[in-house]
């Protein structure tokens, strides 16, 4: 038993911000059925290909334990299925440009009246207002919420992070909306329309830093390295570089290799709790109880003095010593790691976070499990869908087509290629 079994959702949803969602309702034991346009699919299915005429990892890795079906949703007869499809499912999810819907003709109010129980959840760029109208991908949610702002150095351009926090980080805003539309259903018998902007998505993991903005207000930001610094602050939240986020100082630092491993690197925590540890770990037990050192506040001038000592000290240590020297004294620290070494983690593969996928076109692949664990919900990655490799199934066991219907179906060439089969 799954903790969503039983759930049906129409999976309308493409390129990543939507798909990152499903399968996380997927892995949750949910029956998503991907709706793709015949002999075209998902557009991530063709790009960044690295196998030649095979699905891209972009896609073989956002769309893990679902089905596909083609399905020409413009089409007369595809509109009839389409409509079984609203009737039997619970959920509808879709990732398409503002207004794409509505010109299918399955708009709120459409969907409303095949199935007044049906949750109709949705990923936009933008909110309603000015920018509603306006396609999005992943790195302008990044500018526009808030991230790119106030990522990268004082001196340096704004920067775009490698984690998708537009794209996946709505995705999961959204599987959120669903269950909890799913829990209120429960009470009221209703479905009811969910929204996650990306933009709103990013702001909400960008909180600190509008939180930030208003301290502002009320003086300078001292925990940022600016302040000890003797840079003056401006009127908005400035670039931290790898500063924490939070009231504890923190800085990534070189080790032992850095000068030809890109990676050989690791963050490192002087949290106030620990800070004699910290000191006499890096040589310097003068600075436990020394005027001007002793207190947080203290330190918050000093801080590149007090990272320049933890880093000559790191750098005669790998990573992974500094992480091994410094947790049994409970200093925070994590290295930095590569995804080459990510891949390679037994701990990872040993919980399923790092899965690996045999694929009929691809072969072998390594793909990111389900990060979330229920205990009582077990999660079996299996490979994402071949482009409607599932029509004729869906057209039988979820629709109740009899043999003729498939084939009448199937003549139209609504459904892509199950056509010819049916047909013949
Ligand atoms: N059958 C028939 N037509 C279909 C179909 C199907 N099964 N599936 C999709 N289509 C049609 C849509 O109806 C739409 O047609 P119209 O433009 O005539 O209404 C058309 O395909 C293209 O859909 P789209 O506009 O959503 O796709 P796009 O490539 O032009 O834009 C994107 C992509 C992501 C910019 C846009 O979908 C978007 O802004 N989505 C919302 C925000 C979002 O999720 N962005 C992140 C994506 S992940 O980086």
């Amino acid at each position: 038993m799954k903790a969503l079994e039983g759930v049906k959702i129409l999976d309308f949803t493409h390129v990543q911000s939507g798909p990152t969602c499903t399968q996380l309702l997927a892995w949750f034991g949910a029956d998503v059925i991907k709706v793709e346009r015949p002999g075209v699919g998902d557009a991530t299915r063709k790009q960044l290909q690295d196998v030649p005429d095979a699905d891209s990892l972009y896609f073989t890795m956002l769309n893990h334990n679902k089905r596909s079906i083609e399905l020409n949703s413009k089409d007369e007869t595809g509109k009839e299925v389409l409509t079984r499809l609203v009737q039997e499912c619970d959920v509808l999810v879709e990732n398409f440009a503002p207004g794409a819907l509505d010109r299918m003709g399955f708009g709120w109010d459409a969907i409303q009246k095949i199935n007044p129980r049906m949750i109709m959840a949705s990923v936009k760029g933008f909110g309603p207002g000015k920018y509603e109208d306006c396609k999005v991908y992943e790195n302008v949610a990044q500018c526009a919420g808030g991230s790119a702002s106030t990522t990268g150095f004082l001196d340096g351009p704004p920067l775009v992070t490698g984690a998708q926090i537009g794209d996946s980080g709505t995705g999961l805003h959204l599987a959120l909306g669903i269950v909890t539309a799913l829990f209120q259903r429960e009470t009221t018998g209703k479905g009811q329309k969910v929204l996650a902007a990306m933009q709103d998505g990013v702001l909400n993991l960008a909180r600190v830093k509008l939180r930030d903005q208003q301290r502002l207000d009320h003086g300078p930001l001292k925990e940022y390295s600016q302040f000890g610094e003797g840079i003056p602050f401006g009127e908005a939240t400035p670039r931290a570089g790898n500063d924490s986020g939070g009231g504890q100082p923190g800085r990534i630092l070189k080790c032992k290799g850095w000068e030809t491993d890109p990676n050989a690197y690791t963050y490192f925590i002087t949290q106030a709790a620990v800070w004699k540890n910290v000191c006499d770990v890096i040589g310097r037990p003068e600075w436990k109880d020394a005027e001007g050192y002793a207190t947080p506040p203290d330190r918050l001038d000093k801080l590149n003095e007090i990272f320049d000592a933890v880093e000559q000290w790191t750098m005669t240590k790998t990573k992974f010593e500094v992480m091994d020297i410094c947790n049994p004294l409970n200093i925070p620290v994590g290295p930095i790691l590569s995804m080459k070494e990510i891949a390679e983690d037994d701990g990872l593969r040993a919980t399923g976070t790092i899965v690996e996928c045999d694929h009929p076109e691809r072969g072998r692949y390594i793909s990111v499990g389900c990060p979330i664990k229920l205990s009582d919900s077990p999660v079996e990655v299996e490979r994402s869908p071949l482009l409607g490799e599932h029509t004729e199934e869906i057209l039988r066991s979820v629709l109740g087509y009899s043999d003729e219907d498939v084939a009448r179906i199937a003549e139209t060439g609504a459904v892509g290629e199950v056509r010819k089969e049916a047909a013949e």
